[in-house]
């Protein structure tokens, strides 16, 4: 959720820094989730398939709250309102609303304290907003963010849609020596108001991230980064802001629809 200019200078300056990203899809010889599971992703640890109509379950998720930029001067103001975050029939609704007063209202939801894990496979069925200044994300942050900031505890961004809705793109942040590090990489849409399936794949050593079951994106890690320890979800749709884009003077509602979210180790 962080800007898509300082991932690109970063991506050259991985050149020097001498991490590197590979296009081998090995997993590692001896899988350690730290979770008792297999390692092999076969066996579902965690899911929130958004059965039935309203309210979501607040044992899995928290709302997060308020207005003033996010940090990337983003104009919506997040609320727990069942307007902007519910359940319709066996899916959640992120709905951006703009209000009567010109505001835009919107959901951001965390597992923060409540649902967290450590490597393994994220599936994670969705439809995205299409409407110009709409920036939504699945994403993840590192168990640690509340005691170390960021971008020590480390960012995991699965899908994230900026501007142009044709694309959508996947990167990983993290501190690198005092300096905010990130990798990230996009993919083609082709037909980006239908469902598609956003996957993490994610391992001692690499974090992958996939299309429709097809890799588009692989970060080799080591004990330096934040990618060996716990993390969380979030789902969100900024509006506007320094990703977001121009919004449409038009603009009156505009949603992201989530099926499902599951977790295999
Ligand atoms: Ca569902």
């Amino acid at each position: 959720m962080r800007n898509i200019k300082s991932v690109l200078l970063f991506a050259t300056l991985l050149l020097f820094t001498g991490l590197s990203c590979s296009s081998d899809d090995d997993t590692p010889e001896e899988p350690n989730n730290g979770n008792g599971s297999s390692g092999n992703n076969d066996e579902l640890l965690w899911s929130d398939e958004f059965d039935g109509n309203g309210t979501i379950n607040t044992n899995f998720w928290n709302f997060e709250t308020g207005g003033g930029g996010w940090g990337n001067q983003e104009v919506q103001i997040y609320s727990s309102s069942s307007d902007n975050v519910y359940k319709d029939d066996g899916v959640l609704k992120i709905k951006v609303i703009k209000e009567a007063d010109g505001s835009y209202t919107s959901g951001r939801i965390t597992t923060q304290n409540k649902i967290d894990f450590k490597y393994g496979r994220v599936d994670i069925r969705a439809k995205l907003p299409s409407v110009a200044g709409t920036w939504p994300a699945l994403w993840m942050l590192g168990d640690n963010f509340s005691s170390v900031g960021w971008p020590h505890c480390g960012e995991i961004d699965i899908m994230e849609q900026f501007e142009d809705k044709s694309y959508v793109a996947a990167t990983c942040h993290w501190n690198n020596n005092g300096n905010t590090a990130s990798y990230g990489e996009s993919v083609n849409l082709s037909t980006p108001t239908d469902f598609h399936i956003y996957s993490l794949v994610w391992a001692e050593g690499s974090v992958k991230v996939l299309l429709d079951d097809v890799q588009f994106y692989t970060i080799s890690t080591n004990t330096t980064m934040p990618f060996d320890a716990d993390f969380f979800f979030i789902f969100n749709v900024a509006m506007g802001g320094t990703n977001g884009g121009t919004i449409d003077p038009n603009f009156t509602t505009d949603v992201m629809e989530v099926d499902y979210v599951r977790v295999y180790q």
